[in-house]
């Protein structure tokens, strides 16, 4: 699969949740190419769990996105207002599933592919981290104390403020995406469906073990996008 391709592929499957016209449009939401292998990032995230993450879990995020929105057009149709309002809880979640994982599947990355290096010291993102949080190792202390502080499901991110330029680590309860004056950096899934066939219930030991394949250069063209 080439990167072109890839990349095309995830334009596409973004358009529909972030744009009014695509919502209004024909157009359907997808699961974005992925840039490796299911195993690729053994052994911090098994296959089965990315299998299943992937195939299961963002597939019907995808599927019920669409679902409602077909719903919905077909409530605008006939004028029922209070269809609309009620589908807008199932698309805000569904369409949430679909943007969180699209951007956590690229901010991932194997070995091989540089997954785990941390950014340069002297790139702008290097010089955030060192400027907020002194290193990298105490920002993912910082990112792994919000994970574990996630009660039910959620995320935390990493996130630039585009208003004052300051790297943040924030949660988002459920499949909130991150919004208002952030920008998504690196986002890690604390929901149990992302780590619970391989860690079970010792969750702190994913939260280490994530960082080892975490795609650090994705980081860095989203932090200076
Ligand atoms: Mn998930």
């Amino acid at each position: 699969m080439s990167l072109s391709i890839a990349r095309n592929a995830f334009a596409r499957s973004f358009k529909p949740a972030f744009s009014t016209t695509a919502v209004l449009s024909r157009g359907k939401a997808t699961l974005p190419d992925l840039d490796y292998d299911f195993g690729a990032l053994e052994p911090f995230i098994s296959g089965q769990i990315n299998e299943v993450h992937y195939t299961k879990h963002h597939q019907t995020y995808v599927n019920s996105y669409n679902a409602a929105i077909e719903q919905v057009q077909q409530a605008q149709a006939v004028g029922d207002v209070k269809t609309q309002v009620e589908l807008t809880n199932v698309i805000k979640f569904h369409g949430g599933g679909h943007i969180n994982h699209s951007l956590f599947w690229k901010n991932l990355a194997p070995k091989s592919q540089g997954g785990g290096e941390p950014p340069a010291a002297n790139s702008p993102l290097g010089k955030a981290i060192s400027q907020y949080y002194g290193n990298l190792d105490n920002l993912i202390g910082n990112v792994n104390a919000k994970l574990a502080g996630v009660q039910g499901s959620g995320w935390a991110w990493i996130v630039k403020n585009k208003d004052t330029g300051a790297l943040e680590v924030i949660s988002k309860p459920n499949q909130d995406i991150v919004d208002g004056p952030h920008i998504p950096i690196v986002g890690i899934d604390a929901w149990e469906h992302a780590y619970y066939l391989q860690y079970k219930n010792v969750k702190v030991d994913y939260f280490k073990a994530i960082w080892n394949v975490v795609n650090w250069q994705e980081a860095e063209r989203r932090f200076s996008a």
